[in-house]
């Protein structure tokens, strides 16, 4: 893949264009009962919580979770890009416990998951940071299209013209969904005020338990700047002609509030207004500064 592949739709979504060509294997993907299913909307803690919980499976042992790159320890469910293993032909060799990473809004996971009453930990993350985030990730995998100046992409972002499409709609869907599901529902603010105390909501969630040294290890192991600095966890083992850090780092920057370096004080306005109308019907809210 040397080019920037255009944006395809795939059930109604908007899908990075080598991932469509997979889609229906993913549509019927058979789940297990014993997943535990990651899913976010892009930029949002995706990688964070994979460590996190890859760390945790194995039992804090940081000999195992050397054993490969993040990407690859947590198969991502709809990955597709030519000539390489897809997400599905990875995950249906894998032994169980399977740690599934997905970027689907709710209501276009594959039934089979719902069936199996598979757990769900969904991370959000407030939309400007996401906005910020992806943008500068459009910019350095060229999996994405070219995003254009930040403008036009803050706009198409707003009308849900993306990968993986809206993100009001994909943080709202899984709020919606939390209630009768096994999901637990965290945020990225969350993680970084208190990241012990999110740490111990995972680990519960996930029926383990850690001691209080255990869990201040596992705090160190993936703070931003040792993940940041571990090259299992930052990406910096594919191909630079694919993800170019030097572009920027897909480690950026890792905290609450960058929104404030990028956004015009007009930007801040659209935002709000958007942020008001899309969120009108919802309980959800978003801290956008810590
Ligand atoms: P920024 O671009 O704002 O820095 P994802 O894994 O879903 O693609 O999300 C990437 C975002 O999470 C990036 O945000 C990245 O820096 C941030 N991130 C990754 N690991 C982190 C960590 N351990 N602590 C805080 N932020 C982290
Ligand atoms: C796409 C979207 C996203 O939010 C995260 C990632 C991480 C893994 C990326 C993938 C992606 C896009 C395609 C790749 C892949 C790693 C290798 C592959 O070529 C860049």
């Amino acid at each position: 893949m040397s080019s920037r592949p255009p944006i395809k739709y795939v059930s109604g979504m908007p899908i990075l264009g080598p991932f469509a060509e997979n889609w229906e294997n993913v549509k019927k993907f058979e789940a297990r009962e014993d997943d535990l299913v990651i899913a976010t909307y892009p930029k949002s803690g995706t990688t964070w919580m994979s460590e996190l919980v890859d760390l945790i499976i194995h039992k804090l042992d940081t000999e195992k979770t050397k054993r490969d790159a993040i990407f690859q320890r947590v198969a991502f469910l709809e990955y597709a890009v030519p000539n390489m293993l897809t997400g599905t032909e990875i995950l249906d060799r894998i032994e169980s416990q399977r740690v599934i990473k997905t970027h689907l809004p709710v209501e276009v996971l594959p039934k089979h998951f719902w069936e199996k009453n598979c757990k769900m930990i969904y991370v959000a993350r407030n939309g400007k940071d996401v906005a910020v985030s992806y943008y500068h990730f459009y910019r350095m995998a060229i999996v994405h299209p070219e995003p254009g100046t930040w403008e036009e992409f803050l706009n198409s972002f707003m009308e849900g013209k993306v990968a993986f499409g809206s993100w009001s709609a994909h943080v709202k869907g899984w709020w919606n969904a939390r209630k009768q599901k096994n999901i637990l529902y965290l945020f990225y603010e969350d993680m970084l005020e208190d990241p012990k105390r999110e740490i111990q909501k995972v680990v519960t969630f996930m029926g383990k338990k850690l001691s209080e040294d255990e869990l201040e290890k596992l705090h160190q192991l993936t703070s931003f700047q040792a993940m940041k600095n571990n090259p299992m966890a930052n990406y910096s083992t594919i191909p630079k002609s694919v993800m170019d850090h030097s572009i920027s780092p897909f480690m950026r920057k890792g905290i609450c509030g960058d929104w404030k370096n990028q956004f015009t004080v007009s930007q801040n306005e659209q935002f709000n207004e958007y942020y008001r109308r899309e969120m009108a019907d919802t309980d959800l809210t978003f801290r956008f500064q810590d």
